[in-house]
């Protein structure tokens, strides 16, 4: 059987998750919600369209250094087993399998949106004869220990900067769960949007034709059809900047004028002020040096660093245990 799918997030357990997280995010202050509740089918599709902006050079620039770097990539580490997390369409993951030139290899993509990972599967499977994929649908904060014991030689893929839109502690504990999928000799491909010239950031995040506004507004209408809300996305203002601060963009929807929304299965009510916005998303940017320490703190050490000066592919090993105790010498 060359096709394998566990889903890990029933839509009883997804509803109960998000009515948790939407609760929790509402009532804070500043409000927010979480960005994986962007990915419904739409979603994926807005996304997608954004990876094609003129603005939004990130994917072009990864998949530019993925061209160059695959061929020696794939010819050093020769694996047989590679793990994708937020896989999506898994359309960068094309230029690593085809540049293997064949042979024997199972492909585990894990992502929430199992729309999209059942139709990426079908289209590699029918491209590539060599592959089996046994897919894993569910979030990979929580369901990593599902993924299946390495067939051989493992490669874990996370590409397109998600990395950067969880923040610090999350990012340590996903990077440590990373860390535990990975033996001696294995690899983890890392893909992280630089800092750089803020207006360069913003405009990549406040694109001409409105696609990031619609991505943005997107969670509202996934909270109201998910929780019966009834959040008015369209009378919400996108909001994205670059907070140097903290080297991030920050995503926000702000309300044109006074809303009030009831979120019916929690039976809430929220007063929503112009003065407040709901923070949606943050998008981290790394330097070198940053995205080395953050790698060492979980026992990662980096071993390439490929960049065009505006995205980086980092590529890290696994640190012996006696490496990852010894303190650090300094570079
Ligand atoms: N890797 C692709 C897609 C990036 S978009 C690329 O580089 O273009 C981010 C992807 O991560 C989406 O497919 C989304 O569904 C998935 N995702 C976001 N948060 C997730 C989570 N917590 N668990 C699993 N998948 C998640
Ligand atoms: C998926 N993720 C890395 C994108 C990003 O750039 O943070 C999501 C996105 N948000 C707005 N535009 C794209």
């Amino acid at each position: 059987m060359r096709y394998r799918v566990e889903v890990h997030v029933d839509a009883h357990t997804r509803l109960k998750a998000m009515a948790e997280d939407v609760l929790r995010g509402l009532s804070e202050r500043p409000r927010s919600l979480p960005p994986k509740y962007f990915y419904d089918a739409v979603g994926s599709r807005l996304f997608d369209e954004i990876t094609r902006l003129p603005e939004y050079y990130l994917t072009r620039a990864e998949d530019a250094l993925l061209d160059t770097l695959a061929p020696a990539l794939m010819h050093t580490l020769g694996p047989r087993d590679v793990v994708e997390l937020g896989s999506g369409f898994s359309l960068k993951t094309r230029r690593l399998l085809d540049a293997r030139g064949g042979g024997p290899l199972r492909y585990t993509p894990v992502d929430v949106d199992e729309t999209t990972v059942a139709a990426s599967a079908e289209r590699l499977l029918a491209q590539d004869p060599g592959l089996e994929v046994h897919a894993v649908v569910g979030d990979f904060e929580r369901h990593l220990v599902h993924v299946p014991a390495p067939s051989g030689r493992r490669l874990v893929l996370f590409l397109g900067s998600t990395i950067g839109n969880l923040d610090a502690p999350a990012r340590q504990a996903l990077l440590g769960q990373v860390r535990g999928l990975l033996r001696r000799g294995d690899r983890l491909l890392l893909g992280v949007d630089l800092v750089k010239d803020p207006s360069v950031l913003e405009a990549a995040y406040n694109d001409a034709a409105g696609v990031t506004a619609q991505f943005n507004r997107n969670i509202l209408h996934v909270v109201n059809r998910s929780l019966g809300a009834d959040f008015r996305p369209e009378a919400f203002r996108h909001h994205a900047w670059y907070n140097a601060a903290e080297s991030r963009i920050e995503m926000h929807l702000v309300p044109e004028a006074p809303q009030t929304v009831r979120v019916r299965s929690l039976d809430l009510t929220v007063r929503l002020e112009p003065t407040e916005s709901i923070w949606t998303e943050s998008s981290y940017k790394f330097t070198r040096a940053s995205a080395r320490a953050m790698l060492e703190a979980t026992g990662l050490r980096l071993d390439a660093w490929h960049t065009d000066g505006r995205f980086a592919l980092a590529v890290a090993a696994p640190m012996s245990r006696a490496a990852a105790r010894a303190p650090r010498a300094i570079a």
